[in-house]
């Protein structure tokens, strides 16, 4: 660990933050300005929270000298993204009373409440809870939500793989009562504030685990920090490939911050994994980079020190070794929408939600259907790393219901879309995003149908093409995984990234710095024609960029 005179000012404050406590209490009570505390502004993201303001307002707030329009940002913790009908409703009621009017789905298989008023942050935390979900480590320098491939009831390997997650997620959730006792009114527990995993520092950044189940590749098992790719043999979960050093963020013009996909170091066992997960975050929180938040992710400890370096330590605090990785074999990584059945007979309906926003938006009413489904659904709801959503176990002679119900409310059950706008993601970025440079949310769809049209000049709107697009270089959609990479550097500037794959198994490349719409479109209409030329069948449209440029 670095020495303590270098250490960055996070980590001074979570040093002296009583197990994440702060003043967040009294920031809390203070009536005089809708904001936190400077140093609770940090703390609060433990607790599943970001302070924001209202950016298409900001310039007009200082030209009148007001405080910014502060409001926040409150991400739920859905380990494996599933939700029941009951905590559905809940989290629709929350999204109308406290928030903007919608439910935006994460990328991380979460909800997020955008524009909520500091008054409300009590109540609202408090009935996430009171809904059995929680919000404490949904964000800060902690392990995260914990991902997974959402249908459970697909196979036994399915169900085996969903449980292994749940148990990470609980097995790696912090300790402190700090959070039962802001939100919860809890007392305080003498001696109660051990951390024996994080310690009282916790983490030197954020700390990201997914579960992948070949043959999908959902997830983005290799943009983890710490990933397992289930191995079946014989119908039966084997174990676990373990996946460790993922991670997107980098910053315009910094070339020693960068994306990375993950290296796979090993097998381990199903009993072996909340071992395996708590060893690989100790060796991060004892040598992770905390002189420099830039530096700190798991990608760069292993870089510095070395793969082999890493293995290594992680054996020694294990007391044994991973065997050798198995084989596996990823096939897709989108959602697949539409009706599918399961083992028990159960049948599941995948829905798009246009750049994961569940709202009700002129004649598409998404957030009414979704409530209306979710009052008479007897099963659940299961959130996608893709920022779709599935109404999940549903009996046959009930199919008809839901589809009625998405009818009414102008959403098409299996909407036939392209399959570049069905596989598009876009992080949140503006109005809400304080780091966002450009729009990403917002810009998506029109963007989209511009390249739809070039895609029929050359008849290749069908082609499965991934595309994502992100404010700024952050990579909160995994933007550096995507055939097309859109990263924001300025209002309407983007650099654009080509090459990924459609499994997410290779980083696409930067080839263009600072675009505009015009020249994004030129180049990829110069691309199209190329590939339209050349392609042969099953040869996919970044593999081509790659050969070809
Ligand atoms: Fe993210 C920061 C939104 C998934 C990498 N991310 C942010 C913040 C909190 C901005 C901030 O720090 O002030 C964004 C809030 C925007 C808003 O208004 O809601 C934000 N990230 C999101 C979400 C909501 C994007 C979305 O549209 O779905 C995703 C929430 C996931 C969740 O439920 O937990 C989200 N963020 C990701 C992912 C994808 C993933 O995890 O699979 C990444 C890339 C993977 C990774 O971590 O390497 C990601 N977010 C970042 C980073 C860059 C971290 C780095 O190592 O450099 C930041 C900035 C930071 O941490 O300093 C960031
Ligand atoms: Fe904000 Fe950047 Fe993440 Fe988009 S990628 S949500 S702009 S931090």
């Amino acid at each position: 660990m670095s020495a303590a005179s270098t250490l960055t000012p996070v980590e001074g404050i979570k040093a002296r933050s009583d197990y994440l406590r702060g003043t967040i209490k009294a920031s809390l009570a203070d009536a005089a300005t809708g904001a936190l505390a400077e140093d609770d502004t940090q703390l609060s993201k433990f607790h599943g929270f970001y302070q924001q303001d209202d950016r298409d307002i900001r310039a007009e707030r200082t030209r009148q000298k007001l405080e910014p329009a502060h409001s926040f940002m409150i991400r739920v913790r859905v380990p494996g993204g599933i939700a029941t009908a009951e905590q559905w409703l809940e989290m629709d009621r929350l999204a109308r009373d406290y928030a903007n009017q919608s439910i935006r789905l994460t990328t991380r298989q979460a909800f997020q409440f955008h524009g909520i008023i500091k008054r409300d942050l009590k109540t609202t935390i408090a009935a996430i809870n009171a809904s059995l979900l929680d919000t404490i480590a949904a964000c800060g320098d902690v392990n995260r939500n914990v991902m997974c491939t959402p249908l459970a009831e697909r196979s036994a390997i399915h169900a085996a793989a969903c449980s292994a997650a749940a148990a990470i997620s609980a097995h790696l959730t912090p300790n402190t009562s700090a959070y039962h006792e802001i939100w919860l009114d809890k007392e305080r527990v003498a001696g109660g504030d051990v951390e024996p995993i994080y310690g009282p520092t916790y983490l030197p950044r954020k700390f990201k685990i997914g579960v992948a189940i070949p043959p999908s590749n959902d997830v983005d098992i290799f943009s983890q920090d710490l990933g397992f790719i289930a191995i079946q043999k014989d119908g039966e979960l084997a174990g676990f490939n373990v996946t460790v050093g993922g991670g997107m963020g980098m910053h315009h013009g910094e070339p020693e911050t960068y994306p990375r996909v993950a290296d796979v170091i090993g097998f381990c066992t199903p009993e072996q994994v909340t071992s395996v997960a708590e060893q690989v975050v100790k060796v991060q929180r004892d040598n992770g980079d905390r002189s420099n938040r830039k530096h700190a992710r798991l990608k760069y400890t292993i870089d510095d020190r070395g793969l082999d370096w890493f293995r290594a330590e992680l054996h020694s605090r294990l007391g044994f070794e991973l065997k050798a990785a198995a084989p596996y074999r990823f096939l897709s990584r989108g959602d697949e929408f539409g009706w599918s059945k399961d083992q028990q007979g159960k049948w599941h309906l995948t829905l798009f939600v246009p750049q994961g926003r569940v709202v009700d938006s002129g004649e598409q009413k998404m957030l009414s259907a979704l409530a209306a489904i979710a009052k008479v659904h007897e099963g659940t709801f299961r959130l996608t790393a893709n920022q779709n959503v599935i109404i999940s176990e549903v009996a046959a002679n009930r199919r008809r219901n839901i589809e009625r119900l998405l009818q009414s409310h102008g959403i098409a059950p299996t909407a036939t879309l392209s399959p570049l706008r069905q596989q598009a993601l876009a992080c949140v970025a503006l109005p809400t995003c304080g780091l966002a440079m450009a729009e990403a949310e917002r810009y998506l769809p029109e963007l989209t149908t511009k390249i739809e049209a070039l895609l029929d000049q050359h008849g290749l709107r069908d082609e499965p093409i991934s595309m994502r697009i992100t404010g700024c270089p952050n990579g909160c959609a995994r933007p550096y995984l995507a055939e097309i990479g859109l990263v924001g550097k300025a209002p309407g500037q983007y650099s654009l990234f080509l090459g990924g794959d459609g499994l997410g198994t290779r980083l696409n490349r930067l080839s263009h710095e600072n675009v505009n719409e015009a020249e994004i479109l030129d180049i990829l209409a110069q691309h199209f024609a190329a590939f339209a030329a050349a392609r042969t069948p099953g040869h996919a449209f970044g593999d081509f960029v790659v050969r070809s440029t």
